[in-house]
């Protein structure tokens, strides 16, 4: 059975959430912050998903991409050191899995979201700070708002623990996440008049030994076409 789900509820995590039921797996919130919002969650993903997903993706990783907010177009640049893949909605039993329990602890339909994608950052690899959403003000923006609305949360989940570096840094808000395979960071940043909150300025701080892999799933404010 699938219950309905408010989106227009805000903060979209209630602030006295301390465990989250899925379908599938209790997830626990260790750490949060309020304005803007951001959360910890742990025993998200079993150590055995990290693994497949990290197999999975492995074979399929390509040089990571910006999307450029004057032209929208998407561009390599040296802000973003790392290499990806992603996997549609649903594209599996094994993703399909994933895609529900973490809508479910986003507190959006799956529809909402953009495909999972999955980051590897080797020595020396970073994400220079930037926003998740899409500057309403610049030109390159509006088609990408046209494919299910502005961004408005994500989840970066940890696959695995890295050696040294490749933090999440939050500059603004003076907040490091040490990454932790199995657990993941929450964020939201568009509030309920759908201003977009520039708090959320967040980076992956250089890796400095072993290497970092990572899964991110972005919410739309709709559902993602
Ligand atoms: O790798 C990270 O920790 C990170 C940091 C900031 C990932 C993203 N943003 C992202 O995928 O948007
Ligand atoms: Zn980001």
């Amino acid at each position: 059975m699938t219950t309905a789900i408010d989106t227009t509820v805000f903060p979209r995590l209630p602030r006295t959430t301390r465990r989250i039921q899925t379908a599938d797996r209790e997830v626990f919130v260790s750490v949060r912050i309020e304005q803007p919002e951001v959360a910890l969650f742990d025993n998200l993903l079993s150590h055995e998903e990290c693994d497949e997903l990290i197999a999975l993706s492995r074979v399929k990783l390509k040089q990571s991409t910006i999307v450029d907010p004057q032209t929208g177009k998407h561009e390599v640049i040296e802000d973003r050191s790392s290499y990806g893949t992603f996997f549609n909605v649903n594209e599996t039993p094994f993703i399909a899995k994933l895609d529900a329990r973490i809508a479910a602890v986003m507190h959006l339909p799956v529809e909402n979201g953009e495909g999972l994608q999955i980051l590897n950052y080797k020595v020396g690899g970073e994400y220079k700070p930037h926003f998740d959403y899409f500057p309403p003000e610049l030109p390159g923006s509006a088609s990408h708002i046209a494919k299910g609305g502005q961004r408005v949360s994500t989840l970066v989940v940890y696959l695995n623990n890295v050696e040294q570096g490749g933090e999440t840094i939050f500059p603004p808000l003076g907040l490091a996440i040490t990454p932790k395979k199995g657990s993941a960071v929450y964020f939201e940043y568009v509030n309920e008049k759908g201003e977009v909150d520039p708090h959320t300025l967040h980076g992956g701080a250089p890796v400095t030994g072993g290497e970092k892999w990572i899964a991110t799933k972005w919410m739309r404010a709709g559902k993602y076409i």
